[in-house]
């Protein structure tokens, strides 16, 4: 596949509600959109680093940098035989998984179109609906978190996630979890707690939670490990997870008995595929973390999310839990059973609309012949 353009858009996107987490409150979500012209066809891709280095260090300026001065130029006017063959091109670029995954995400919605085949079918998904839940950002109280998420039972979602962090802990869960006993429920708390004040989150352990996510440190997995030894509840590792090796690691150490997959965490799909065989030969239960993406990359986690892995609900709700306007023609509902149908059209199985692409844009940047 000859390269013979590449196009970047950093957008800014509103959301229809904001979004806390224990690394900070957003009110609208950034992203890099890729566009890659070869041979007649255009593959689209997204970046899912956001405008702050809050849940990992990559940002919107440092994936705009590495995406235009580094990764861009190692296939531009190039051929790329594909996303196996892409990702020997940046390995000599160290770390950066979002801005690597980006363009990758673009180069399997290429070989979709190329081939007539949908992204499901690439990676070898194999459901036509995946299950899925949604995930709940810190709220202003327990009392305001119940109705909230009260209000997303209502809508069909049968699993809630909720941010916690150090004094949003325990009241809150247990808040949830007496106003709606019998739900699928999990807490995620990004990172923000250390080995000494983790002591609180053993109150968690009578609750009945599907799982606790990444509690302690994005660079530790050993800590992890002391954590899981005292819990009965799993620990479910996110942000600590970059690597299909560090997937191997830690479910040897025992740190973690599920583990959540972002393309984007581990530096595109093909990695995330590769998460995903290491722990299904082990028996660890997968499912599909999100990114608030848009419905270009919300299409990728639904191809991913439908590999025999994939046991749990992924934080892959419906495109009106996130945006009132998207920048694809197709949205993502909810159907009666709680899961959300996987795209069946070649590639991706989504297309772009140009004036919202062009309406939320903060910077283009066109690469190659004009
Ligand atoms: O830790 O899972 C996370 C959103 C942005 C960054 C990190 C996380 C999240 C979410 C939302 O929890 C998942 C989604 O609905 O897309
Ligand atoms: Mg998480």
């Amino acid at each position: 596949m000859r390269i013979e353009q590449i196009t970047l858009h950093h957008l800014r996107m509103p959301l229809v509600a904001p979004f806390e987490t224990s690394f900070g409150r957003i009110t609208d979500r950034e992203c890099i959109l890729l566009e890659l012209a070869s041979e007649g066809l255009i593959g689209i891709g997204e970046c899912v680093a956001d405008r702050d280095p809050g849940y990992a260090y990559e940002t919107t300026g440092t994936a705009w940098h590495i995406l235009n001065d580094f990764i861009c130029p190692a296939i531009l006017g190039q051929d790329v035989a594909g996303p196996a063959e892409y990702r020997g091109r940046v390995a000599s670029v160290r770390g950066h998984p979002m801005a690597k995954a980006g363009i990758e995400m673009a180069l399997w919605d290429l070989l979709g179109k190329r081939e007539g085949r949908s992204l499901q079918e690439l990676l070898g998904g194999i459901q036509a609906r995946v299950p899925v839940g949604v995930s709940v950002g810190l709220q202003a109280s327990p009392q305001a978190l119940v109705g909230t998420v009260g209000r997303y039972l209502e809508q069909g979602y049968r699993r809630i996630k909720i941010k916690i962090k150090p004094g949003r802990d325990v009241e809150d869960a247990r808040a949830v979890r007496s106003a709606f006993p019998d739900i699928r429920l999990q807490v995620d708390a990004n990172s923000a707690y250390t080995l000494e004040t983790a002591g609180i989150l053993m109150h968690l352990d009578d609750l009945g939670l599907l799982l606790i996510e990444q509690p302690l440190s994005e660079d530790d997995i050993w800590d992890h490990r002391q954590l899981q030894a005292r819990l009965r509840t799993p620990v479910c590792l996110d942000e600590s997870i970059l690597t299909a090796r560090h997937a191997r690691q830690a479910i040897e150490m025992a740190a973690c008995r599920v583990i959540n997959i972002k393309a984007g965490r581990v530096g595109g799909l093909t990695e995330a595929v590769a998460v995903h065989d290491v722990c299904r030969a082990r028996d660890v239960p997968v499912w599909s973390g999100g990114m608030l993406e848009t419905g270009v990359g919300r299409a990728a986690n639904l191809a991913l999310a439908s590999l025999p892995g994939f046991t749990l609900p992924g934080d892959i709700s419906a495109s009106d839990r996130y945006y009132a306007r998207d920048i694809t023609y197709q949205r993502f509902a909810l159907n009666d059973d709680s899961t959300i149908t996987v795209p069946r059209g070649v590639g991706l199985g989504v297309e772009l609309d140009m004036t919202a692409v062009g309406d939320f844009a903060l910077r283009s940047t066109v690469l190659g012949p004009a």
